[in-house]
């Protein structure tokens, strides 16, 4: 059975120097975790294989504590070498449908894309969820060539809202420069109905530094969880 997953706080891990210093990436994912992230990415770009599969392993064990889904950017391979619970891929890595070849229907299958058509491909493919960005420029990935900004997204839900029902249904984040102080124009501003009938909203925000960045992650986390459930400002 695939886990029914939750993706309003979904927490992308950074080891560089800027974001997590000396600290330990295990023990301020597991504050992290403490504080209320509701799934989470470890992306990691510079690990050789061995040490993402024994990092990926301790994320794993502090994950399953709290009963949150894992999944591995880019590493099909090290997804299945750990037994989380799926990946998450980019478009210049391995295509969403050989991907489900090799993972089975169980495991979670997220993609990033910029586009409509990239989401239209990705849904198609059979994703279970897409991270939609980039929304706003960001120190911490600063070679996005697609800064979509909000209306970029917004073009994208109207679009899955309007077409078949595997992209109605297919989940959503949003990620790039999300952080305390625009969270909730943010979720206000992707809530607004793109139709009528059944809008398709946002459900959830990806972060890394808002999170990974700062020096206590646990009152992080567990205050944009607050930001989230609270009533939008904004409406
Ligand atoms: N993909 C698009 S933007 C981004 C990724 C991985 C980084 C987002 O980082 P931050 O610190 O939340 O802006
Ligand atoms: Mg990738």
């Amino acid at each position: 059975m695939k886990p029914q997953v939750e993706y309003s706080l979904y927490l992308v891990t950074d080891s560089t120097e800027a974001l997590l210093g000396d600290r330990d990436l295990v023990e301020v994912v597991e504050q992290a975790l403490l504080g209320g992230v509701t799934i989470v990415q470890y992306r990691d770009k510079t690990s050789d294989t061995g040490d993402l599969v024994a990092t990926a392993t301790a994320l794993h064990e502090k994950c399953k504590l709290h009963n949150i889904p894992l999944v591995i950017n880019d590493r099909v391979d090290v997804a299945l070498a750990v037994g989380c619970e799926g990946v998450h891929l980019g478009q210049d890595d391995m295509d969403v449908a050989s991907a489900r070849a090799i993972l089975g229907p169980d495991r979670i299958i997220g993609a990033t894309v910029s586009s409509i058509e990239e989401a239209r491909k990705a849904v198609e493919r059979g994703a279970d969820y897409l991270g939609i960005g980039t929304l706003y420029a960001t120190n911490t990935k600063k070679n996005t060539k697609d800064i979509i900004g909000i209306n970029g997204i917004r073009k994208i839900l109207k679009y899955l809202d309007d077409a078949d029902e595997p992209s109605q249904k297919v989940k959503t984040v949003c990620i790039g420069g999300v952080n305390a102080s625009n969270l909730q124009r943010v979720l206000y501003q992707l809530y607004a109905p793109s139709s009528l009938s059944k809008p398709k909203t946002i459900d959830g925000v990806a972060v890394v530094s808002a999170i990974i960045g700062v020096r206590d992650p646990r009152t992080a986390a567990s205050h944009l969880r607050s930001l989230i459930a609270s009533p939008h400002p904004f409406a």
